[in-house]
């Protein structure tokens, strides 16, 4: 009978399940082959064996095929034996909110379904990712399983049941399951309040000290709207592009200078607002902008670590700082300066949880905008956007002097990643194979005024259960502490998207003015040149420039 028969379907696995840096992502045409999204939802409940009646957190950013996806997954999750799904309304959830939700209800585990700051439509992209009890991203060993049972499947589970409907709150009964459809907006405002001094934001706001967020047409528009008009008493013209859509507006959902750019636009000139911000797809990446003034991600990091006595969730102090290895060791000066421990990690926040869980860190960040802490176990855009807010209330002084305070007294870690998107995947395979080979010989060489002093390909020993994960990035260090890393995206779903990160530390305020790719511009020359990339690639310039 239709609403109570369990079906067990027969399939056979598709070789290309493995889980990158941050889940499984591929374009929509992919996911919606036959039996390809169900594969890899069985893949995991094989791998993570949930207990009988188990709790599970299910929601998505919401661009297309998000709500078939749902529906499929609460289906087959009725059929793994869950007892209660808690989803979003409309079957939405953030990505930070729904790590606080798995963290809040003590739940097993949570799926979100989210290609993040990838464009989405029929013909963009869609991602699927496990996270575990903490509410962070599965570590590397259940990834790799995950993989490993993709690869092993015959077959899968789901039930045969109408779909339930999401679009109200309340709980709802499939086959022998509760699907209890949550609107978690306040869960996760409540959440910030109780991090930030909501008053002294208020205030500055009272003040007119005017401010731009930019939801990008993706799921933070609705947590916006409630934290920034209702809690904050913003004014309407504080939001743009704050209704979600599922092909995100035809745009691009990554806050960076590039994608950004409406935004952006508002920020540069006369008259501009006092503060810009965005955030991406699925809401847990930042940017934040001054009048005239981006701030790097990586100095964004430094500059929240320096100034967290001044928030009230972070008043007692922290217990220490992470970093992924190509964001700038910004923040590194500073803990040094603090005083506390400052670990270095690879690409992907599903590194920071174990650091995290044993209280060994209490704020983390990437240079590809994102900031967190262990409020949560995901990078948390809107957390970083009200952590800004709160130490210009407290300062009182604009983002740029705030910035350039920082600077004057810790040194300006020069900052810039190169992106060449879409390489073939040989060629960009072959500039990291040439890479490693130059390696042996490079140590003690000069160029121009840097002279390279070690080099390798980053590996990492997790401090707290001693897993290694190797070949996380290529580095060469020169004597002065410039850097230039060369790694390959986990998170592309067309041909290799090769990254170039340049650093280079400087600590004369007088250059301080200086725009990045200026300052930067020997290191990008040395890069171009180790690497033979035009040759090998035939691209001269890169697609992106963060
Ligand atoms: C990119 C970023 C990385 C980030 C990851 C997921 O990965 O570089 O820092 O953790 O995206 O971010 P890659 O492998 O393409 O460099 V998000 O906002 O997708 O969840
Ligand atoms: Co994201």
């Amino acid at each position: 009978m239709p609403g109570n028969t369990i079906l067990t379907i027969a399939s056979s696995p598709y070789k290309d399940q493995r889980p990158g840096t941050s889940g499984l992502r591929k374009r929509v045409q992919v996911f919606q082959q036959a039996h390809y999204l169900e594969n890899f939802v069985q893949s995991i409940f094989d791998s993570i064996k949930p207990p009988q009646k188990a709790l599970l957190v299910l929601g998505g950013d919401g661009r297309y095929f998000n709500r078939e996806a749902i529906q499929i997954i609460l289906k087959m999750a009725a059929a793994n034996g869950f007892g209660r799904v808690l989803v979003g309304k409309g079957g939405i959830l953030s990505t930070p909110a729904a790590s606080c939700v798995i963290r809040k209800h003590a739940a097993f585990g949570g799926i979100i379904l989210s290609a993040s700051h990838n464009p989405g439509g029929p013909d963009g992209d869609f991602g699927i990712k496990y996270n575990t009890s903490n509410g962070g991203p599965a570590p590397e060993k259940i990834t790799d399983s995950i993989f490993e049972a993709s690869l092993k499947l015959t077959q899968y589970r789901i039930a045969d049941a109408p779909d339930v409907q999401l679009d109200k709150t309340g709980d709802y009964t499939l086959c022998d399951m509760t699907v209890s459809v949550i609107d978690a907006v306040s869960d996760y405002a409540d959440l910030m309040e109780s991090l930030f001094d909501f008053g002294a934001i208020r205030d500055l706001l009272a003040g007119g000290f005017n401010i731009r967020f930019d939801a990008m047409h993706a799921v933070t528009g609705p947590y916006a709207r409630e934290i920034f008009i209702n809690r904050l008493k913003a004014p309407e013209s504080s939001l743009m592009n704050c209704i979600p859509l599922p092909d995100f507006g035809k745009g691009h959902p990554d806050p960076n200078l590039t994608y950004a750019h409406e935004l952006v636009e508002m920020l540069y000139g006369e008259n501009t607002p006092d503060f810009g911000a965005a955030s991406d797809g699925d809401g847990d990446r930042n940017m934040i902008l001054g009048r005239n003034f981006f701030v790097t991600p990586s100095d964004s990091l430094a500059i929240l670590t320096a100034n967290a006595k001044l928030v009230p969730g972070y008043r007692a102090g922290l217990a220490g700082v992470a970093r992924s290895m190509p964001t700038s060791a910004a923040v590194d000066l500073v803990a040094k300066e603090l005083d506390i421990p400052c670990f270095e990690t690879p690409t992907g926040w599903k590194f920071f949880g174990n650091l995290m869980d044993a209280g060994k860190v209490t704020l983390c960040g990437e240079e590809s905008f994102g900031t967190g802490s262990s409020h949560i176990r995901e990078k948390d855009g809107l957390w970083a956007v009200l952590f800004w807010l709160n130490i210009v209330a407290i300062k009182k002084q604009s983002v740029e002097a705030i910035v350039r305070e920082h600077w004057a007294h810790f040194g300006r870690n020069v900052y810039s990643r190169h992106d060449y998107e879409a390489i073939p995947n040989d060629a960009a395979n072959g500039v990291m194979a040439h890479l490693k080979a130059e390696f042996a010989h490079l140590p003690g060489k000069t160029f121009g005024s840097y002279k390279a002093e070690h080099c390798d390909d980053f590996s990492y020993t997790d401090p707290v259960d001693g897993s290694t994960s190797a070949g996380q990035g290529l580095r060469i260090i020169f004597t002065d502490g410039s850097r230039i890393v060369f790694r390959l995206s986990g998170t592309g779903t067309e041909g290799a998207t090769l990254r170039i990160y340049l650093e280079a530390y400087d600590p004369v305020v007088a250059n301080h003015h200086l725009d990045a790719q200026t300052a930067l511009s020997e290191l990008i020359a040395i890069a171009g040149r180790l690497s033979e990339l035009e040759k090998r690639t035939g691209r001269a310039k890169p697609t992106v420039i963060t």
